[in-house]
């Protein structure tokens, strides 16, 4: 059973957001919507790609959430498991199209689970384990080496599904070790949890950097790019941005609407002497209420004139 598989949609409240301004300073933490793909307490709809090398269970011994989670065990075999490939890709995955609607994942920012490791090796290879995705047609699929992967320690994979080859149909999720990073007989076992997609629920600010950050005291005009993610493309983010010495003193403020990505550019009403300057812009919602700030700076010098 797949709990919650098209049903749930949890919100996780993070006790560091507010939907009002924050204290100066203050990070916000963005409110993220959870879909849950596999709380791993049941793991019959997980295919075992490799039976003479793997072992597939819903198990107890490290769980990230719930009571257990997959328990993805390998005992490494150069010699046999696939014919024409004796050193191969020991693997288990599951397949979400036949489990209902859930193969488009457009609406959302990041897949995401949990992976804890354990090995009779000192340590792991340098990519112990990948994750695919898998779309319609032949051959055509995304695959991420989790390098981040330690023994003896819960990781938490963040994967955004910008990078999915076709996000939109996603068909398949198969996590693999490829037996040439491993030595003959080796053991590696990994369980894997809680493995949900997520949202922003609001816009945040991804990225934000002036065009140049050397300007001379003649110029009149700053230049930022942006990008936001949890941008759904339904209509234009509110936003100020201001130009000052530090948060309290702002020397010039201009507000915009924003889309996906883009650039901004500040007119100066007057020369802003030579020093270091900081840029912040703010996002906030119909009602001017802040959903997420971020700042850069650049620095003003003494022109060539
Ligand atoms: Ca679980
Ligand atoms: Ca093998």
């Amino acid at each position: 059973m797949i709990r919650g598989l098209g049903l749930v949609l949890s919100l996780c409240f993070l006790p560091t957001w507010s939907a009002q301004e924050p204290p100066a300073g203050q990070q916000t933490k963005p409110e993220m919507e959870r879909l849950v793909l596999d709380d791993m307490e049941d793991v019959s709809d997980w295919y075992n790609g490799s039976p003479i090398e793997t072992k597939i269970s819903a198990d107890t011994a490290h769980v990230k959430e719930g009571r257990r989670a997959l328990k993805f065990a390998n005992r490494v075999d150069h010699t046999q498991g696939e014919k024409n490939y004796p050193i191969g890709w020991p693997r288990t995955g599951k397949d979400l199209a036949r489990k209902g609607p859930l193969t488009d994942w457009t609406g959302y920012d990041f897949f995401e689970c949990w992976i804890y490791a354990d090995t009779n090796r000192e340590k792991l290879p340098d990519t112990p384990l990948s994750v695919g995705f898998y779309h319609s047609g032949p051959k055509r699929s995304t695959s991420f080496r989790l390098k981040e992967v330690r023994k003896g320690t819960w990781r938490h994979i963040v994967i955004p599904i910008e990078k999915l080859a076709a996000p939109a149909d996603v068909r398949r999720v198969q996590f693999n070790i490829s037996e040439s990073n491993y030595k003959h007989g080796d053991r590696v076992d990994f369980w894997i949890d809680d493995m949900v997609l997520t949202r922003y629920r609001h816009p945040v600010i991804g990225q934000l950097e002036p065009v140049r950050r050397l300007l001379y005291t003649n110029e009149r005009v700053i230049r930022v790019t942006y990008a936001l993610q949890g941008f759904r493309g339904d209509r234009p983010v509110p936003a100020v941005l201001q130009v000052g010495r530090d948060a309290q003193s702002a020397v010039q403020t201009v507000r915009a609407s924003l889309q996906q990505r883009g650039e901004l550019a500040l007119r100066l009403q007057k020369p802003l002497p030579a020093g270091t300057y900081r840029v912040e812009l703010t996002l906030t919602d119909a009602d001017g209420h802040v959903l997420d700030r971020k700042e850069t700076s650049f620095r003003v010098i003494d022109g060539p004139f």
